[in-house]
């Protein structure tokens, strides 16, 4: 089996432009005309529907493609260059390092920071988890159990408490430690934004005075079973704090993988991870070229 499931992630897309290739006998005007419709409706938004069209006639003139069966092995490579942003696709790998873990309740933030802790240790790397999102004790048990499962030391506070003050202890703790990986799980309440624009620059504020050596990530965790919501998302985030990558969850739940390419490309975003379950093990590593070429992967 491939990348994706078959039957969800990318099968409307998958679907849509295998109907518009057996429509259309020759790469005509009425064919591109389908083709970007077909896009348009995968979730994949407009300007980057544009941008994928541009390339796509650039490469057929280029390349005299007559054939529409051609099309999706074109169409992969457009794609792929797309989301590819190089570096920026890979988490940090120097120590030590702190990652703030941000996004909307829901989106699978906890799940992925148990997943991601669980894969730096299986690579030597020493990690420590902070419960910072102190709005419900439920969501500091939860980070415990994850650190239980994949065994890694967990700072947490009452209910209730400054999350920034578990920021604090974690810091000092790591850095006593010589704990390679700080991760820290934050509540997300988008609605009062504000607030939460106030919450975060005070938790990274505390990171870069206490241990300023450190080298950090802020990852945004988005759900691509919210589409058009996950867009927004990416935008707003990036408008109250500086985003260094994405981890896109639930793409084996969904239909909407088409939403992947356009968080990458309009906000120019690196995903660095992609959700395919709720195991330990299902966090993967983006790499655009493996994504993309698995869209069309029979
Ligand atoms: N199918 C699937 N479920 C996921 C994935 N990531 C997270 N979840 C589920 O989404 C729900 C919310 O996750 P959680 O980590 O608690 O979100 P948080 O509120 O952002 O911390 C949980 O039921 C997770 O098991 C994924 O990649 N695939
Ligand atoms: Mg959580």
């Amino acid at each position: 089996m491939g990348l994706f499931d078959k039957k969800s992630t990318f099968r409307r897309f998958v679907e849509s432009i295998t109907n518009v290739i057996a429509d259309n006998p020759t790469l005509d005007e009425n064919f591109m005309e389908e083709l970007e419709e077909s896009l348009v409706m995968s979730d994949i938004g407009i300007e980057t529907s544009d941008k994928i069209m541009t390339a796509l006639k650039e490469i057929i003139n280029k390349r005299y493609i007559t054939r529409p069966e051609r099309i999706k092995e074109e169409l992969a490579l457009v794609i792929e260059k797309l989301m590819d942003k190089g570096e920026r696709n890979k988490l940090c790998s120097d120590t030590p390092l702190v990652i703030l873990m941000i996004g909307v309740n829901g989106s699978g933030k906890t799940t992925s920071i148990g997943k991601l802790a669980a894969k730096l240790k299986a690579q030597g790397k020493t990690v420590m988890l902070a419960a910072a999102d102190t709005f419900r004790a439920a969501a500091a048990d939860q980070l415990v159990t994850w650190g239980e499962r994949s065994g890694v030391r967990v700072i947490r506070h009452e209910e209730g408490t400054d999350p920034a003050a578990v920021i604090y202890d974690a810091v000092q703790s790591a850095k006593a430690n010589g704990t390679d990986v700080l991760i820290c799980d934050t509540a997300g309440r988008l609605q009062n934004k504000g607030n939460l624009m106030k919450e975060l620059e005070k938790m990274s504020n505390i990171i870069s005075r206490e241990f300023p050596e450190a080298h950090r990530e802020n990852i945004l965790v988005l759900d691509s079973t919210t589409g058009k919501n996950a867009v927004s998302q990416a935008k707003e985030f990036s408008e109250i704090t500086d985003v260094t990558g994405i981890i896109l969850t639930k793409l084996d739940g969904t239909a909407r993988g088409g939403i992947s390419i356009t968080i990458a490309d309009e906000f120019d975003l690196p995903i660095k991870f992609i959700g395919m379950g709720e195991g330990i093990d299902d966090l993967l590593e983006f790499d655009a070229k493996q994504f993309a070429g698995g869209i069309f992967d029979e």
